[in-house]
Order: structure tokens, then C-alpha cells, then sequence
């Protein structure tokens, strides 16, 4: 079999992301992540399925030439859980949005983390609901100012990663849209794990939440960490609270990552 290029799994439709968009950067990501999984053998090009909400993020679907299931906004981590419980075979790669998968849909992201669901829960966080133009989510910070929020965001965030861990995810990750490298092999490592995946991507919207230059500055990787200490994870998960306070640590890379059954696993059906 000829290798499988980046250019082969590009689609020819207009991409609609405003320019600059930080979902590029995933979306190259992840074209070059599948391309060499499929090169290495590690799963079959026509196994993996894209599962996305709706939201800015979700229009990834569009130009990523994979086969896939264009779903609902707080809705993609149930079809994942459906697909990959429905046929085995089936590699799910859900990408969601921090309000698609932290409001409407958390019931379902701490479910899929809590069964072990074996698939990968890309959350593009961009602390914005971003293609509704600007309200403030789950995880954006307290005084954020937006258009449910004119005096000021009144709740503190929800931290994603000590929900996912706290939930029973077993892949636990978090990286920065614009290093496209470190994602690339964050991405490549949760779609490999045999468990439930969360890899949060923070993703600054330029247009209604531009945290490039905070979440650069703050930012550093967590290398060669015992990845199967959950204190430890939690520890490091839970150092940044999601504000812009300008003495903010905001950990990057693999957290956590131990096996144990998974939901197929348990219902005997692997
Ligand atoms: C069931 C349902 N609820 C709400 C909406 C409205 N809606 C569409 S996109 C969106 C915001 C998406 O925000 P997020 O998930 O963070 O994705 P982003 O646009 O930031 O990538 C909302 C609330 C919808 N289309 N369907
Ligand atoms: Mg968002």
C-alpha cells in the first residue's frame, strides 16, 4: 500500500474559519497525526471515524477526508460512544467544543469518561462559545465580558481535565493548538490508547477570546512525569484555574495514562 499523505486527507471545500484561526493548526495536526498512525499501522484509515458537535471546531469535519458523522451541538460524545460500542472495529476521534462538551454535553463527557468508552475526545477550548459570536462557556474566566455577560462573567470555570480524571478517563492530556509537533504526538498517543482519550487543545478564538500571547507566555510541558500517578495528574490538571491571573502555570502534555477495562471490555463485546 502507498503511504498515506497529509494532501489525501485534505477535502476541496472553502475553509470558513476566520483567517488565522488557531483551528488550523489542529487541523494539521491531526492530518498528520492519522497519515502517520495509518503509515505505522496502528489503525486502519477506513477504522477511524470523526465525530463532531456543532461550533467552529466542528467544522473540521468539512475538511478532513476521513469517514465521519456530522452530529449535534452536545451531542458528538454519545454517537462516538454509540459507533465504537456498534461496531468495535471503529476508532472514534470526537472533536468538541468547551461548550459543546462542557454545557450542553457534560452529562455525556463525564459518562464516556466514567464507562471507559475506548475512544479519543479532542476539546477544542477556546474558553468561548465561538461560532454563536462571543458567550462565555464553562471554562472561560470570571469577569470575562460578553454577550450574556455584559458586567462580567460571574461563575469560575470548570476545569475539564480534574472532571475528566475524577470521572474515570484513562488518557488525560492537554497541549497548545499553535505547537503543532507536541499535538501532533499528544494526538497520536490518545488515539493509540485503549481507553477513554481527553485531550484538551487550547485554542484562543483571535476573534472573541485572543489568550494567545497569556496562554504562550504561561505555558510549560510536563515531560517524562509518572503518568500513572492519578494524585499527581490531578495535581498538575488542576495547577492553572483557567483565569488570566498573570501568575498562572498552565501544564501541557500526557498527564495521565494507565489501562483498565474498557466500556466494550465490560460489556463483553470486544
Ligand atoms: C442543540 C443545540 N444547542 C445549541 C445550539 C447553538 N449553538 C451552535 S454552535 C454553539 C456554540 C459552540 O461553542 P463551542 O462548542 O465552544 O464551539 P466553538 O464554536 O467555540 O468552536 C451553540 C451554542 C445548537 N446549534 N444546537
Ligand atoms: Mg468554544
Amino acid at each position: 500500500m502507498p503511504e498515506l499523505t497529509v494532501n489525501e486527507l485534505s477535502t476541496k471545500e472553502p475553509i470558513t474559519w476566520c483567517p488565522g484561526c488557531t483551528n488550523f493548526a489542529i487541523l494539521t495536526a491531526t492530518k498528520q497525526a492519522i497519515a502517520e498512525l495509518v503509515n505505522e499501522k496502528a489503525v486502519e484509515r477506513k477504522n477511524i471515524v470523526q465525530v463532531t458537535g456543532i461550533g467552529c471546531h466542528a467544522k473540521i469535519f468539512d475538511y478532513l477526508n476521513i469517514n465521519g458523522f456530522y452530529s449535534l451541538h452536545g451531542r458528538a460524545i454519545p454517537i462516538g460512544v454509540g459507533l465504537r460500542i456498534a461496531n468495535p472495529k471503529l476508532k472514534p476521534i470526537v472533536f468538541a467544543g468547551d461548550g459543546d462538551a462542557l454545557a450542553e454535553g457534560v452529562s455525556h463527557y463525564i459518562y464516556a469518561c466514567r464507562h471507559n468508552t475506548d475512544m479519543t475526545m479532542v476539546i477544542h477550548d477556546n474558553q468561548v462559545f465561538a461560532l454563536t459570536t462571543g458567550q462565555a462557556t464553562p471554562t472561560t474566566e470570571r469577569g470575562f465580558k460578553g454577550k450574556t455577560t455584559p458586567q462580567g462573567n460571574y461563575e469560575n470555570p470548570i476545569n475539564p481535565l480534574t472532571l475528566a480524571l475524577s470521572s474515570g478517563a484513562t488518557f488525560v492530556a492537554r497541549t497548545y493548538a499553535l505547537d503543532i509537533q507536541k499535538t501532533k504526538e499528544i494526538l497520536k498517543e490518545a488515539v493509540k490508547h485503549e481507553g477513554a482519550s481527553v485531550v484538551e487543545v487550547m485554542q484562543p478564538c483571535l476573534t472573541f477570546h485572543d489568550t494567545r500571547d497569556f496562554i504562550k507566555q504561561h505555558l510549560y510541558w510536563v515531560e517524562g512525569n509518572n503518568k500513572q500517578s492519578f494524585e499527581e495528574a490531578y495535581k498538575i490538571a488542576a495547577e492553572w484555574d483557567y483565569s488570566l491571573d498573570p501568575k498562572s502555570k498552565i501544564a501541557m502534555g500526557i498527564f495521565y495514562q494507565v489501562k483498565k477495562p474498557t466500556f466494550a471490555e465490560k460489556l463483553g463485546i470486544k
